[in-house]
């Protein structure tokens, strides 16, 4: 036997042979756990490198419409029974094997489309989306020359523009400001003048026949009023559209914007809303559709962007933006930043030429427009 010194020393080793099994079974642990991690991270990347996924066309991308393109995926398994193709939900292709097809832009309408690829594969189903979107080819660029310049009321809220045989009609915003026109082109005098009701804010006009049609902006419904008198004869709700901005007539129906990068049509009758175009240009939507103006089958729209000056015109068919008209430079005379928009155009098809104005501009113009 030890001597108890000894005894004492046989214990710590005994001690220290039970910390060593300890550490060891810790680190046999530790390595289990590392063990199991770095499989998991082996699953992860084979799962994400076996995720069906498209490849063509790019996400996002832009696709001129009538281009017909490559839709390509990546498959985790090439044994596939059938791979279903869909544009929103239209199935425009079948395969039984994972070779691209095509998709004909042709067949769709301008916007945001959304394509995808249903796989079956050994009775399981597998699914992949893509988000593109169908444009129009490059509008065309358009210059303007100034044949006339008249005064215009700097009081004058500019809203809505119609010339009608002879007579330049304007409605005007701002609450408890707004008002409907008829005004002397050559001196700027306004010759008739009607207030609208003070919690409404005026918006566009257009005329038909002996009536004209007045937008209110945010009441969500809008008059009509006798051309002559100015007497309210009647007023019309709005449906899908969200606001009164613009308003023009085709000679068959109503044409109406709402800020978005929509034009609504309107039963000429009812002014019950028909339907909807969404416009485009080769960028993408085209939104803050102010002021219109129907000319020879094109809407020409101002747009809502500070003093940007720049109108559209949209082929109301389509949707597509095929022209543009640069107006920088017409009226800079102590430009605001906001309430100094270019807004109002009114076509004097007898001439073939166009009134532009804006909010408070001291001037009308009378422009042709040629292209460049
Ligand atoms: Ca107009």
């Amino acid at each position: 036997m030890l001597a108890s010194e000894d005894g004492k020393e046989l214990w710590v080793l005994k001690w220290s042979i039970l910390e060593i099994k300890h550490m060891y079974r810790r680190l046999n642990l530790v390595a289990g756990m590392l063990a199991i991690l770095s499989a998991g991270m082996v699953i992860g990347c084979k799962t994400q490198q076996g995720k069906l996924e498209f490849v063509s066309p790019g996400n996002e991308s832009r696709i001129l419409k009538g281009e017909k393109v490559e839709v390509r995926l990546k498959f985790p398994n090439p044994l596939v029974d059938s791979v279903v193709y869909s544009v929103d939900g239209d199935v425009f292709e079948r395969k039984t094997d994972t070779t691209a097809v095509v998709f004909d832009s042709d067949t769709h309408g301008y916007g945001n489309i959304r394509l995808s690829a249903k796989v079956y594969a050994q009775g399981k189903e597998d699914i992949a989306y893509r988000e593109v979107t169908v444009v129009p080819p490059a509008a065309r660029t358009y210059a303007f020359e100034v044949i006339g310049t008249f005064p215009h009321d700097q009081g004058a809220f500019t809203q809505g523009l119609y010339w009608d045989q002879g007579n330049l009609f304007e409605t005007t915003g701002q609450m408890g400001e707004s008002t409907l026109r008829k005004v002397d082109l050559s001196t700027g005098k306004v010759l008739q003048k009607a207030d609208m009701a003070s919690d409404e804010f005026g918006e566009g006009m257009t005329v038909v026949g002996d009536k004209m049609y007045v937008l209110t902006w945010q009441n969500n419904k809008g008059h009509v009023y006798d051309k002559n008198s100015f007497r309210l004869l009647k007023s019309f709700e709005y449906q899908n559209s969200k606001e009164g901005w613009g308003l023009t007539h085709d000679g068959k129906r109503f044409i109406k914007s709402d800020g978005s990068n929509k034009l609504y049509f309107l039963d000429p009758a009812t002014l019950a809303e028909t339907g909807s175009i969404s416009v485009f240009d080769e960028n993408g939507p085209v939104d803050s559709l102010n002021e219109l103006e129907y000319i020879e089958g094109k809407v020409y729209a101002n747009l809502y962007y500070g003093d940007r000056d720049e109108v559209v015109i949209i082929d109301p068919l389509s949707g597509a933006v095929e022209g543009r008209i640069n107006f920088v430079g017409l009226y800079s005379e102590n430009r605001a930043p906001y309430d100094n928009e270019m807004n109002g155009i009114a076509y004097k098809a007898d001439s073939g030429t166009l009134l532009v104005t804006g909010k408070h501009w001291t001037k009308i113009f009378e422009v042709r427009i040629n292209e460049r």
